[in-house]
C-alpha cells in the first residue's frame, strides 16, 4: 500500500473525513474502489506527525443506521452543542455534535447512529442550543438527514 497502513474502512460524506480520504486517494488511488462514505460502517483516519496517514477501514458487515448532520441558523452554524437523540426499537440513543474529541483530535459533525436490525427510527430530537426543540418521527433508517435549526423539512440524501 506504498507505505499507507489501511487497518480496518471508509466512506465520503462526513465533513471532517471527506477532504483527509481525497488526499489519501491522491496518494493510493488502488484505494479509490474501496472506500465509501456513508455506508453506515465508520472509519478513522489517522493523521500522523511526519508520516503518512493511517487508514482505519471498517469491514464490518454492518447493519442499519442513521446520519445526522445539523446547520444551526440561531445557534452557531455548525451546530456544536446540539444534542441529538434517536429514539428507535424501544431505545433511546443520544449524541452531542461536539467540535473537538482528545489532544489533537476532532470528530464528524455528522452523527452516526447504528440501529442493527431495527428498520424504523420511532423519533428524532434535537435540542439546540438556542434552546429551540424539534422532533420528527416515522423515519426510514439507512439515509443521511439534515436538520436545519427552525426548519421543519429534513433534507434526505439516501446512503449506499
Ligand atoms: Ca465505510
Amino acid at each position: 500500500m506504498g507505505g499507507l497502513p489501511v487497518l480496518a474502512g471508509a466512506r465520503k460524506n462526513s465533513s471532517v473525513l471527506t477532504p483527509v480520504l481525497a488526499a489519501l486517494q491522491l496518494i493510493v488511488p488502488a484505494l479509490k474502489p474501496r472506500i465509501r462514505n456513508g455506508d453506515g460502517r465508520p472509519e478513522i483516519v489517522i493523521v500522523n506527525m511526519n508520516r503518512t496517514p493511517s487508514l482505519l477501514h471498517n469491514r464490518s458487515r454492518g447493519g442499519n443506521f442513521l446520519n445526522v448532520a445539523v446547520t444551526g441558523t440561531k445557534s452557531n452554524r455548525s451546530g456544536i452543542g446540539a444534542r441529538i437523540i434517536v429514539t428507535a426499537g424501544g431505545r433511546k440513543r443520544v449524541s452531542e455534535v461536539m467540535s473537538g474529541g482528545s489532544y489533537y483530535s476532532s470528530n464528524s459533525l455528522v452523527s452516526h447512529f447504528g440501529l442493527g436490525s431495527i428498520s424504523t427510527v420511532d423519533q428524532l430530537e434535537i435540542r439546540w442550543p438556542s434552546g429551540l426543540v424539534q422532533k420528527w418521527s416515522a423515519l426510514a433508517v439507512n439515509q443521511k438527514l439534515t436538520a436545519t435549526e427552525g426548519v421543519e423539512e429534513l433534507k434526505r440524501i439516501p446512503q449506499p
